[in-house]
């Protein structure tokens, strides 16, 4: 019999924990212990106390939970963490990736990476930020907006939100609708100026601007229109499903956006 699913960690408040880190490398866990962790594995993790860090031992708690929940949690590269609360995910090419865009739709639609590379392309540089207070300064992500793959299939009338899954067959996302269409939100298929790496989330990952980097699905290979916002992987677990950067999460301190 499972536990009861471990309540998420306080929300963050104002103060030297809750600020992001200006360099992008420091978190309330160093990376040092984070490494010995993930060394120790999932038991270490999951025995982690709370107040080492809300985010990462709440993914331990969550590896308790779910056995084929989080093992990886690594730096990755230029200020980045790996994140998948998925044990492995297959690597998918031009050749197998799909995207599938389907729910509330009058024309469901699939493309492939290459279809995907033929529209029109976005370009949106800002802060990449993590709700556990990592901060990449100035990436560029580039990709399909969402709006115009929306467009395309047609929402239905009585339709007010998107579902999002992943091909590592475990993480879901939610939009609303109007958040959905905003045009710093895209089905993103490069970051930094290159394609999207695997571990980024690649070959296409969603790209939600103005929100906690948990909402940028990585993986990602279905958008379905659904009628009312259903909660996704870490808002079922406690955390904001309007996840504005500064504003969501007991982040009251900083600037209205
Ligand atoms: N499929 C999937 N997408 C995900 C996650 C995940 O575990 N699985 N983690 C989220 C979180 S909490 C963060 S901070 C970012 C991390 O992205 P990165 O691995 O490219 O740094 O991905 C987000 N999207
Ligand atoms: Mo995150």
């Amino acid at each position: 019999m499972s536990p009861v699913p471990a309540p998420p960690p306080p929300p963050r408040r104002a103060g030297p924990a809750a600020q992001p880190d200006p360099d992008g490398h420091g978190t309330p866990i160093g990376r040092r212990l984070v490494l010995g962790m993930v060394g120790l594995g999932a038991a270490a993790l999951a025995t982690a106390p709370y107040v080492q860090g809300g985010f990462e031992a709440f993914l331990g708690a969550a590896s308790e939970k779910d056995p084929t929940s989080l093992t990886g949690l690594l730096p990755n590269g230029g200020g980045f963490r790996y994140y998948s609360v998925a044990a492995s995910v297959p690597e998918r090419g031009p050749e197998n990736y799909r995207l599938t865009v389907d729910g509330l739709v009058e024309r469901p639609t699939t493309y492939t990476l290459d279809a995907l590379q033929r529209l029109p392309q976005t370009r949106v540089v800002r802060d990449v930020q993590c709700v556990t207070g990592w901060r990449v300064p100035g990436t560029s992500f580039e990709g399909v907006p969402l709006a115009r793959l929306l467009d395309a299939a047609g929402v239905r009338p009585e339709a007010r939100a998107v579902r999002f899954s992943c091909f590592d067959g475990t993480y879901t996302e939610s939009l609303t609708l109007p958040q959905a269409r905003r045009d710093d939100v895209m089905v993103a298929l490069r970051m930094q100026d290159e394609p999207m790496r695997h571990s980024h989330g690649g070959p296409v990952r969603l790209y939600v601007a103005p929100m906690y980097f948990y909402k940028s699905a990585k993986w990602l290979s279905g958008i379905t229109v659904t009628r009312d916002v259903e909660p996704g992987y870490w808002e079922r677990l406690g955390y904001d499903v309007d996840a504005w950067v500064g504003r969501s999460n007991g982040r009251d301190d900083a600037p209205t956006v």
